[in-house]
């Protein structure tokens, strides 16, 4: 067997980690022949559920896990890794502005992208999960000069989810038979899911999601509003965020990114943007990746059509401003 990997999940006390350190746990990531060491990073408040997931952990019996780190010092938290799920954020509470959600998140994640910096194996992929990921990632990149910035993503992996289960929904064929939309932009709600390259496999053959769904005006129109506004549905509904389904799409964008995509297939990943589709540069922008030996490659060359276009303008236009905001906060600290 191989020598086992440290991997870190931070916000490890908290609801999406419940879900997610069950699932590395299991193999569903790194593959279930690689053991593992898990580091659960969360703050000192919160020392005692941590404990209880660390029993938990132990009493789950999983053959991979050969040992967990629970620790309130990132510097702890983050030595040696070699992957790194930054889940822990601070939360928006009623009546708290923009500002001051980024604002206190530019804190942490500084605070984490310097540690990183300091003690992770220079290789770690890094993917923010913890809100305004996309922001986050670019402050924790920003800190961490000396690990590659190809190696910092944020998570739209659960939006992309989200859209191809709408389309299997509407077709009536199983999610593995949908694939290739894209998600553009920011994880918020000026997201663009976009259907325009999709395929989905009916009778047999793939055809392109536009030609087989033949109603434009869904495409454009509720299919966008339902994954956009699926987030606040689902806490309409359980009265809590998405935990489960994040959890999930969080093993899914680490477990691609770690192992490659399927030649003719891409994912969606908010990486550092290079300008591509008109986007602004070094924001992390959600784009259509291919992945080959753990590198993120943007797929390029795709049509876009005019609505696409701006969608993307817009979702952009709200990327640049969080980093000027959060440039802003940083320079006052
Ligand atoms: P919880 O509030 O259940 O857990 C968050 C945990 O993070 C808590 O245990 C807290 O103590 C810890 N934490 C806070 N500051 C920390 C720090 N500096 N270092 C380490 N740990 C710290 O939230 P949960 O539902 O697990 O959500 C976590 C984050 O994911 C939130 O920011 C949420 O907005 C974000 N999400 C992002 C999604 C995405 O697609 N990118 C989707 C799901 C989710 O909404």
């Amino acid at each position: 067997m191989a020598e086992p990997i440290r991997v870190v999940v931070t916000g490890a006390a908290g609801q999406i980690a419940y879900s997610l350190l069950y699932m590395i746990a299991r193999g569903e990531v790194f593959g279930k022949d690689q053991p593992l060491i898990l580091h659960l990073l969360d703050i000192p408040p919160m020392v005692g559920v941590l404990e209880g997931v660390v029993m938990e952990l132990a009493d789950c019996a999983l053959p991979l896990l050969r040992q967990v780190v629970p620790t309130t010092d990132p510097l702890v938290g983050f030595k040696d890794v070699s992957a790194a799920f930054l889940v822990g954020a601070m939360p928006r509470k009623e009546g708290m502005e923009r500002k001051d959600l980024l604002s206190a998140n530019v804190k942490i994640f500084k605070v984490q992208g310097e540690a990183l910096d300091k003690v992770a194996k220079k290789e770690v992929k890094v993917l923010v999960v913890g809100n305004p990921a996309n922001t986050n990632a670019f402050v924790c990149a920003n800190y961490a000069p000396s690990i590659p910035r190809e190696n910092f993503s944020a998570m739209t992996r659960l939006d992309q989810n989200r859209a191809s289960a709408q389309i299997a929904t509407k077709m009536g064929v199983p999610i593995t038979s949908v694939n290739n939309i894209i998600i553009w932009g920011n994880h918020s709600s000026t997201q663009y899911p976009d259907a325009g390259q999709g395929k989905v496999l009916v009778n047999g053959q793939w055809k392109s999601i536009v030609e087989a769904v033949g109603d434009n005006a869904f495409l454009e129109g509720a299919f966008v509003e339902t994954v956009q506004k699926r987030g606040a549905a689902v806490i309409a509904a359980r009265k809590m965020s998405s935990a489960m389904s994040a959890a999930k799409a969080a093993c899914d964008h680490m477990h691609d990114w770690w192992n490659g995509t399927a030649p003719g297939q891409f994912v969606s990943m908010g990486v550092f943007s290079d300008g591509s589709y008109g986007s602004p540069k070094d924001v992390i922008f959600s784009f259509p990746v291919e992945i080959k030996n753990k590198q993120w490659k943007i797929v390029g060359n795709l049509p876009i059509s005019d609505f696409a276009k701006s969608k993307l303008i817009l979702t952009g236009n709200e990327l640049q401003e969080e980093k000027n905001e959060a440039l802003s906060v940083l320079d006052s600290n």
